[in-house]
């Protein structure tokens, strides 16, 4: 074979070569170089509990938008706060050989078997949001988010403060089994004599507030406790529906400091709420790198809360990014 043949082959095998390898990459994400072709383009599997609240759809946004940012290519599943869903999308991420799996488990208990799963594929766990009760904490790298705790041991002490210790209080619980609604309950000093969940929805708070007003105790309550703003915005169309003024016949004090919150403040219907920042995004992903790049973590990052209250509302909700 002469030459100018030989040299027709070679190029034609290393053209080949290179196209098997570019579509391959295109194709999987994986091993793709991301940005200006430096560093390594990571795939993460993220379970989202899923779209309850507005609390949900920031947190949902700040994910997105930070992997959008660091060009990770992010696998989301909406949970549709049901674990068996969430469980189905970890084992899916596992099949998919994900670089990383993150998860905000809309309840403690029950995520040990999947848990083993990942661990058994070597794929590194991140836990969002709220935490899980096991009995192995090697199935997880570390948690980020809120000291639930000292968000209901705020409330219920600025509610004590407003109501002078005189509240007679309804309680909306967020999810049952969730890590929100079980320490956010912890409250002894609080007098509640009704207590039910709203399922952290706008429309639950709305019907179950409705039906603690028509109960025989619904004349005694004068104070409302929400696990979340969703339910305590429902609960004031259900006051006003009966009659009632919110934030004066009732005095309401709930948790996250969403941007509806701010509004019941400013037209004196919400008496103060505790933030519970759900913009985890950038410090989920502060995590994943850190461990992607060898450090020793720490099994927790917790995001303090804060109280809100109507004195600076009107000044803070043009401020507020969610
Ligand atoms: C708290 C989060 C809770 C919010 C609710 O970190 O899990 O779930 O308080 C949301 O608004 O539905």
């Amino acid at each position: 074979m002469n030459a100018p043949a030989k040299l027709s082959i070679i190029a034609f095998c290393m053209f080949a070569l290179i196209t098997a390898i570019s579509c391959d990459r295109a194709e999987t994400g994986a091993g793709a170089t991301g940005g200006g072709g430096g560093g390594e383009r990571i795939v993460v599997g993220f379970s989202q509990v899923g779209a309850e609240s507005a609390w949900r759809t920031a947190n949902t946004q700040s994910i997105q938008e930070e992997a959008k940012t660091r060009d990770v290519d992010l696998r989301f599943a909406d949970g549709q706060q049901n674990q068996d869903n969430q469980i189905k999308s970890i084992q899916n991420f596992i099949t998919q050989g994900v670089d990383v799996i993150a998860f905000a488990p809309v309840v403690k208990t029950g995520w040990d078997p999947v848990l083993r799963e990942a661990k058994s594929a070597g794929i590194p766990v991140f836990i969002s949001d709220r935490r899980i009760d096991t009995a192995d904490p090697s199935l997880y790298v570390c948690f980020v988010g809120a000291d639930f705790r000292q968000e209901g041991r705020m409330a219920a002490e600025y509610m004590a403060k407003v109501t002078n210790s005189k509240a007679v209080i309804a309680e909306l619980e967020g999810t049952p089994g969730s890590d929100p609604a079980i320490q956010r309950k912890q409250h002894p000093e609080m007098r509640v004599i009704k207590s039910q969940t709203g399922e952290f929805t706008r429309a639950r708070g709305r019907e179950v507030m409705e039906a603690f007003l028509n109960s025989p105790e619904g004349k005694q309550i004068n104070a409302l406790f929400a696990h979340n703003d969703d339910m305590a915005l429902g609960a004031i169309q259900a006051i006003e529906a009966a009659g009632l003024k919110p934030g004066q016949d009732i005095i309401i004090v709930s948790i996250d400091a969403v941007r509806g919150a701010f509004e019941a403040m400013t037209q004196g219907k919400l008496n103060g709420t505790v933030e519970c920042n759900p913009l985890l995004g950038p410090a989920l992903f502060d995590l994943i790198e850190r461990h992607r790049g060898g450090e020793e973590l720490p099994k927790e990052q917790i995001i303090p809360p804060t109280l809100f209250t109507p004195a600076n509302a009107a000044e803070v909700l043009p401020t507020r990014k969610y």
